[in-house]
């Protein structure tokens, strides 16, 4: 059977720690969407390493970690990462895999992110500018290049063909980039890439499942970011949630067992789009300061806010949440009184549905207050010595969403978790 972890917000809930954390328990650990605008963290001892587009089960010697044909790939960032990987004494030959099926990011995709970014000025997405809406583009317009590709002698030419396409397109824009530059260290990342394994991931995936393997499927970004059901148009180009499994992988849903998601104590955003509880004073800052809210991939500022429960409802909802894991709960130790959100107000009337229009209303959060914890939480262990205003405010998330919060992350530490 196959169980997913992924986001309930709008990216960084901590996903990278979790899924290593859990790792130890599967067989296999893959990723079924998105590519290098990803960035999750974890600690092996007390380096942080920032992970991109490898799993997050990579450090962990006896895991099969697959990258799934659902994810969009940079074959420049990938070797850079194997790199690092390597530098722990990882031997990515021997336990990375690559799907045929996944689509690989050029370098004129960047550059075609980066002017479609500019073209649009204000409304602008606040994209990581990694190429990746441009690459779902080509790969929906049936003109991308898939790393199963790059074995066959035609690659070359599908390669010059798809260059061409993009270059009239960045004409259009009156762009100017050094492509050639990037497609250097592009054509020397494509020949590492070559090296390492290529897998019919379908079949691979599905013969562990009937071998009796455990499968765990990671999620990047968060589920308000999906194509279909987040914030459109101010979300990410893949499907984030649980149905992006399926297709992300080749497993059907019947083989979908537990469904983790991962939401913080809080709530940030990066990135342009709604964001009904942010905090613009400065309890907002105290939250990124204390949080280190910036972003892992290009160090942007996130923007802070309290917990959204009619988001969390929303997306325990579309990914059939079994078990919620709530990270971060240590950085608000210090707050006298905290702030969740159980419902949008809207032209005066009250909601408790993620309207369609979100991108578009503006919505005044309605608030719950609740009384903060005020201790250090960080070095818990046992449920039994949590505080109890931290055990209530659980208990309250618990029974807004309809779906129960299992495990408190009590910092960014693998042993710092608490199970409930
Ligand atoms: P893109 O690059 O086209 O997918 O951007 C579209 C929107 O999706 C958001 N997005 C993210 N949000 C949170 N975390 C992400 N990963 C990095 C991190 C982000 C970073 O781990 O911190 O370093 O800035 C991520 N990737 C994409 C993005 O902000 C746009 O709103
Ligand atoms: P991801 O994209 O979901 O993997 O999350 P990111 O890695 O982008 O951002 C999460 C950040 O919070 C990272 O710096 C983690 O090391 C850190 N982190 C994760 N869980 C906890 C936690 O429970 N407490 C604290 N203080 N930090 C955490
Ligand atoms: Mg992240």
């Amino acid at each position: 059977m196959v169980d997913v972890i992924l986001g309930l917000q709008w990216g960084d809930e901590g996903k990278g720690k979790i899924v290593d954390f859990f790792a130890p328990n599967y067989d296999v650990v893959a990723r079924f969407q998105g590519g290098p605008n990803a960035g999750h963290t974890l600690y092996v001892g007390d380096k942080k390493v920032v992970l991109h587009q490898i799993p997050s089960g990579i450090f962990h010697q006896n895991t099969t970690n697959i990258i799934g044909g659902g994810v969009v790939l940079d074959p420049v960032t990938l070797k850079r990462e194997c790199d690092l990987v390597a530098s722990f004494g990882i031997d990515v030959k021997k336990n990375l895999f690559i799907s045929e099926r996944t689509n690989i990011i050029v370098p004129t995709h960047r550059a075609l992110d980066k002017a479609s970014e500019l073209s649009k000025g204000d409304s602008k997405i606040g994209s990581t500018l990694k190429g990746i809406g441009p690459a779902y583009m080509d790969k929906t317009g049936r003109n991308a290049i898939r790393v199963g590709d790059l074995l066959d002698k035609s690659f070359t030419s599908q390669y010059i063909k798809l260059r061409l396409k993009h270059q009239k397109l960045l004409d259009n824009f009156h762009f100017i980039e050094d492509i050639a530059a990037w497609e250097d260290e592009f054509f020397e990342a494509l020949d590492f890439l070559r090296t390492l394994n290529v897998v019919n991931s379908e079949y691979f995936i599905n013969n562990q499942i009937t071998a009796g393997k455990k499968v765990l499927a990671e999620g990047a970004q968060g589920s308000m970011l999906d194509i279909d059901f987040g914030t459109f148009p101010f979300v990410t180009s893949s499907n984030t949630i649980s149905a992006g499994v399926c297709t992300g992988l080749g497993v059907s849903p019947k083989k979908i067992n537990e469904v983790l998601g991962v939401t913080k104590a809080y709530c940030t955003r990066v990135g342009s789009g709604p964001f009904p509880t942010e905090l613009f004073d400065e309890k907002g800052e105290e939250l990124r300061k204390l949080g280190s809210e910036f972003g892992a991939t290009t160090g942007r500022p996130r923007r802070c806010g309290w917990i959204d429960l009619v988001a969390l409802k929303y997306t325990c909802m579309i990914n059939g949440v079994t078990k919620i894991i709530m990270t971060k709960a240590d950085i608000l130790d210090s707050f006298e009184e905290l702030q969740a959100c159980t419902a949008y107000s809207i032209d005066g009337k009250q909601t408790q549905e993620v309207p369609f229009a979100i991108s578009k209303v503006k919505i005044d959060p309605v608030l719950a207050s609740h009384p903060g914890w005020h201790c250090d939480t960080s070095s818990i262990k046992d449920a039994a010595n949590l505080p109890q205003n931290m055990s209530s405010y659980i208990s309250f998330i618990n029974d807004y969403v309809g779906a129960p919060v299992k495990y408190v992350s009590n910092g960014p530490g693998r042993e710092q978790i608490v199970a409930l």
